[in-house]
């Protein structure tokens, strides 16, 4: 059994100035959907949001954006005679925990109310691992004095993202005990079928009755308590979406049917157990650092609670299932920062994740084809069908008079190479041929082909070039030659056509079929070898940096030193063009690509290349995916205490909110980094033709590391243990 240290997130007192931020915290989610932190009762400036994978409708400005679902929370009670809210009479204890070994979400309130009387309250909450579409409320209540309680819940399709309302009605009804709504997205047609079933276990049952509400179908049911009295208030609702079932409405009421009249034990007991089951397969155990070990635990919670498993035509956004960040879109974030946690641990996820690229390929073709290429370009910010989602415009942070242009979903092109680097990852760590020869290959072909005839010829050089792109540091846009780039679509085209053999060795049908499917002859097969080769590529021989583009050493110097302390991004400090003019990196570009192409670096050009980029790079407030690569290649560069310091910052970036964004969603990249600052950075862990080995470099205070992978199928688990000295364990 997991003991309780450090799986328990707690908050010990209700701050409505903090409420969105600890909303994010307290996400629960099953890989279907996800569901803020909101409390069961409102309080004015909430975000009370549930988002379900794939709920997609079209929004202006960002074009479209995950649907926040009916509220499934709202709870609000009458206790004798008075409305409990936490704004009125008196807290007198108060203790929110989220147990991340099983997703609980619980809430003890010991309460005064303004008339004297005293009750103790106790809500729970969890999101079905078991059986997705069902989620489970418990409150348990004792009073103090002989009175009445009355329980309110409204199944509301009343709400909105952030004011845009994107739900129509269509019906909805009354069961026995039970409400249930029916509702439909308004541009993409999406239904929803809700249903939610409320129970008083315990007390004199008074009145059970419904208000039939349009849009609001309420539940109110009372019963008369005597003092000492403990009532049990049960409430399971049920969704389905027209993504699984044609008839949604019926799914969701009939899931509701087949439930015993008491519930919450059996879905509770399922579910328990198979978070059980998602923690021994990746669970990562820190000795000697408990704030670490708890964020860590953390992260990985978020990524599995937004993790689908029944779905492969959907992918984790930026902010997860958590939160209005990015509105759902999907970007490399995936596939760099979050996949590698699921390729060596949780491999069929991982699968899922990569077949949501294979079904969007359509709209990567669009793309491409939309902007004079051939083959497919993966979107910068992708949704439901693949194509481009980036807004083109936003309004100025500050001067709402003004908007800015985003530049990335034209011309940040790197993501289709990310894609297959992911591709190429979870194949080399699963040997998963089939998914390679029904999928990944053909994801692999068509963006050989984008990178192709993406390429341009320079003469002069003797080069094929990328101009006019921007690489992973956003802070500088229009640039050409980005070394990550240019790097990575070398190896995307070389590694392609290794693809290409293995599968015209492997399957020769399947790779003939692709052939004709592609219009691929040998000719193009070849051009990509010679592009592949002539690629631009700059090093300085004698100090072994690569610079990020062409001119960037040439851009305005600022001490980064001399700035501080600072409270702001030196994008805010500088403006976009300002900060464009200097050379501080939002986040590792050259540092990037030594992470992800080892092999360019040798140990000179990775130290030479770290210290300077390292000495660049707006580490606080610049993007929250730099710290854990930092982290990860200041432990190669044998630098323990400044991995750690890197490793703080993105293992924070959410419980202690150190970028102050949190309210936004969790950081879903970092979060996926941390599991590789730990694995790859503080664990060292390589693979080699014999197998997985670890070369670790612990942070000093650490006494011992864990962690578990699955590497061809077969479990490995490490357990690295700090020499008294620090630095290297073993
Ligand atoms: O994908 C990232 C990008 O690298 C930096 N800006 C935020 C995006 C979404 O997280």
């Amino acid at each position: 059994m997991l003991n309780e240290r450090n799986w328990i997130v707690t908050e010990t007192c209700f701050d409505p100035k903090s409420q969105n931020h600890a909303e994010t915290i307290f996400t629960i989610g099953n890989g279907y959907l996800g569901t803020r932190g909101a409390h069961e009762e409102r309080y004015p400036g909430e975000e009370r949001t549930t988002f379900i994978h794939g709920v997609f409708d079209d929004v202006p400005i960002v074009f479209t954006e995950l649907v926040n679902a009916p509220d499934w929370l709202d709870l609000t009670l009458n206790l004798g005679g008075e409305w409990f809210s936490l704004s009125e009479g008196e807290i007198l204890a108060y203790q929110r925990q989220l147990d991340l070994r099983n997703g609980l979400l619980s809430r003890r309130v010991e309460w005064r109310s303004p008339r004297g009387a005293c009750w103790h309250i106790l809500f729970e909450r969890f999101a079905s691992l078991t059986n997705p579409h069902l989620l489970c409320q418990r409150v348990t209540i004792k009073a103090f004095e002989d009175t009445t309680l009355e329980v309110r819940t409204t199944l509301s399709g009343d709400t909105d993202n952030l004011n845009y309302k994107h739900w129509e009605w269509i019906g909805q009804g009354f069961g026995q005990n039970s409400a249930w709504l029916h509702l439909r997205t308004r541009s993409t047609g999406i239904e929803l079928g809700a249903a939610t079933r409320l129970s008083i276990l315990g007390g004199q049952k008074l009145r059970q009755t419904a208000w039939d509400t349009r849009n609001a179908p309420t539940l109110v049911a009372a019963t008369q308590l005597k003092s000492g009295d403990v009532v049990e208030i049960e409430k399971i609702t049920a969704f389905y979406t027209s993504r699984e079932t044609t008839d949604p409405q019926s799914a969701a009421r009939r899931a509701l049917e087949s439930l015993p009249v008491s519930a919450w034990k059996g879905l509770w007991e399922s579910h328990a157990r198979a978070w059980q089951r998602e923690w021994e397969a990746c669970d990562v155990v820190i000795e000697g650092d408990d704030r670490a070990h708890l964020a860590v635990r953390f992260s990985l919670f978020q990524l599995l609670a937004a993790a689908p498993r029944q779905d492969e035509r959907v992918s984790i956004g930026a902010k997860a299932l958590s939160g209005y960040g990015y509105r759902g879109h999907v970007f490399w974030d995936t596939e760099i920062f979050m996949l590698p946690f699921f390729t060596y641990t949780r491999p069929e996820i991982a699968r899922n994740l990569l077949s949501y690229r294979f079904h969007t390929l359509e709209g990567a073709r669009k793309k491409a084809r939309e902007n004079g290429f051939k083959g497919a370009q993966f979107a910068w910010e992708s949704a439901a069908t693949g194509e481009e989602v980036t807004p083109t415009w936003v309004p100025h942070p500050t001067d709402r008079t003004r908007l800015i242009r985003i530049w990335t979903g034209d011309i940040q092109i790197h993501i289709s190479a990310d894609v297959c680097y992911a591709i190429w990852q979870y194949w080399q760590a699963t040997g998963d041929d089939d998914f390679m020869i029904h999928r990944g290959a053909e994801i692999f072909l068509d963006v050989a082909r984008f990178w192709a005839s993406r390429a341009e010829w320079n003469a002069e050089t003797g080069c094929y070039e990328f101009t006019d792109v921007i690489g992973p540091d956003e802070y500088h846009d229009h640039v050409d030659n980005n070394a990550y780039t240019n790097a990575l679509a070398r190896w995307q085209l070389l590694t392609a056509l290794k693809v290409m053999n293995w599968l015209q060795e492997r399957k020769p049908d399947k790779a003939a079929a692709l052939r004709r499917l592609l219009e691929l002859d040998e000719n193009e097969l070849a051009r990509w070898r010679e592009v592949a080769e002539k690629i631009y590529w700059k090093q300085d021989a004698a100090s072994g940096l690569i610079e990020q583009f062409e001119g960037y050493f040439q851009r305005r110097q600022i001490d980064l030193q001399a700035l501080e302390p600072r409270t702001q991004s030196i994008q805010s400090l500088l403006g976009i063009e300002g900060a464009s003019e200097a050379n501080i990196l939002k986040q590792p570009d050259v540092v990037m690509l030594a992470y992800l192409l080892p092999e360019l670096f040798d140990e000179k050009t990775l130290r030479a290349n770290y210290e300077y980029y390292n000495a660049r790079t707006d580490h606080t407030f610049g993007s929250s995916l730099g710290p854990a690569i930092h982290a990860i290649i200041a432990c190669r560069v044998g630098k323990p205490d400044e991995a750690y310091q890197h490793f703080l910052r993105a293992a924070l970036a959410d419980l202690e909110d150190v970028r102050g964004n949190a309210h936004d969603g969790i950081h879903a990249a970092s979060a996926g980094g941390i599991w590789q600052a730990i694995v790859f950075g503080f664990g060292g862990l390589k693979f080699e033709p014999e197998g997985p080995k670890v070369n670790p470099c612990l942070p000093r205070h650490w006494r011992r590391l864990k962690f578990r992978i699955s590497y061809r199928g077969q479990p490995y688990e490490f357990d690295l243990l700090n020499s008294p000295a620090g630095g290297k364990g073993g």
